[in-house]
């Protein structure tokens, strides 16, 4: 295979409620998508970097200034045998995975359709209805936090995270356990805590969560092993993880008994998958993370969610939780079961609406 031409766009789309974490608050996104055109097939990605360097050192800025001035150079022209061996192009820049996922995943979807099979077969995925859960934002009150989780739990949705930061986790927490004492409830911190925090983090025991998400620093794989050995909840990684030794090393270190994939975290389908195979020989469980995705990157988190080991339910859910109109058609739809049934048409499996993207977009950039 060989990519004859990419282009890359940036779109706006606002969302239809703010949200908010430990380090910030989005109310628009601006996201890169990637079109791959590999051999007369043209594959679709999503570079998922926020608007802030605030949850990663990425931001839809470099994004586009990696993949325009190293990626692509680095690429082009170049033959390679599969989407499995595209990434190795792309090892000599080091770091900025959410760019080197966007145009990776890109290729993936080309070469499914070529082969005119579903990329989640194309991965060797094997779930045909993937387990959903939300992310839920720190909310300005208990009662409209209380509401939320309510209206979710009715759209079936199997867990629930809710985003904690110091001063906004006990009481929030309580109020919801009072509430809800038997549901599937996890925290996500976001980083905002440091060891100093212990007692206040011993306390959270209390809530039976199935774990708490990122607690300390986001590079500080050693502060989780040491915070592990403290707390009987189950720490999960985030954004500690982004290279398969990172993964090796938490699980070594006792540092987590969940980790979290986020395929543009991990720079791609490829990582993803070594990361979750590797997961899988040392019983951890992983689930598929949400960067507030357009339908473009969701449509990749459902393939990545159907490898076997992605057994806890993701930050996947229905694109009108996040958008009035989502850029793919159909959009993504969650059963009251609180599944996603995994659609079966070649590629991704969901149509770009390219009308709608091209109203969204505002810049564009043609490589070839
Ligand atoms: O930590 O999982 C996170 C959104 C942006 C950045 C980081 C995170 C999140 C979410 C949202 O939790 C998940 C979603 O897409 O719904
Ligand atoms: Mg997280």
């Amino acid at each position: 295979m060989r990519i004859r031409r990419m282009t890359l766009r940036e779109i706006h789309m606002k969302l239809l409620a703010p949200f908010e974490t430990s380090f910030g608050r989005t109310e628009e996104r601006r996201i890169l998508l990637i079109e791959a055109e590999c051999d007369g097939a043209t594959g679709w990605g999503e570079v998922t970097a926020g608007e802030t360097p605030g949850y990663s050192p990425e931001t839809t800025d470099t994004a586009r200034h990696i993949l325009a001035d190293f990626l692509w150079p680095a690429v082009r022209g170049k033959e390679f045998a599969s989407a499995a061996d595209f990434g190795v192009l792309m090892d000599r820049v080091r770091g900025h995975n959410m760019a080197k996922a966007g145009l990776e995943t890109a290729v993936w979807d080309a070469e499914a359709k070529q082969k005119n099979v579903p990329l989640h077969k194309l991965i060797g995925g094997t779930l045909m209805e993937i387990p959903c859960g939300v992310s839920i934002g720190i909310q300005d009150s208990h009662q409209k936090l209380l509401e939320k989780i309510e209206k979710e739990l009715a759209a079936g949705y199997q867990r629930i995270k809710i985003k904690i930061a110091p001063g906004r986790d006990l009481p929030a927490l309580e109020a919801v356990r009072a509430r809800f004492p038997k549901i599937r409830l996890m925290a996500d911190a976001n980083s905002a805590y440091s060891l100093e925090d212990l007692p206040l983090l011993r306390q959270m025991d209390r809530f039976d969560l199935m774990m708490i998400e990122q607690p300390l620093d986001w590079d500080d794989i050693y502060a989780h092993a040491l915070l592990q050995r403290e707390i009987a909840t189950s720490i999960c990684l985030d954004e500690c993880i982004h290279e398969l030794h990172h993964a090796r090393a938490a699980i070594e270190l006792g540092a987590c008994r969940i980790i979290n994939i986020k395929l543009g975290r991990v720079g791609g389908h490829r990582n993803a998958r070594a990361m979750h195979d590797l997961a899988q020989r040392h019983a951890i469980p992983v689930w598929c993370g949400g960067m507030l995705e357009s339908g473009i990157g969701r449509a990749h988190n459902i393939a990545m969610s159907t490898l076997p080991n992605f057994v806890l339910p993701g930050d996947v859910s229905a694109s009108k939780r996040y958008w009035p109109e989502d850029i793919i058609e159909p959009a993504v739809e969650v059963t009251p079961q609180g599944t996603i049934r995994v659609p079966e048409g070649p590629g991704i499996g969901y149509a770009p609406k390219l009308p709608l993207i091209e109203r969204l977009t505002v810049a564009r950039a043609v490589f070839d």
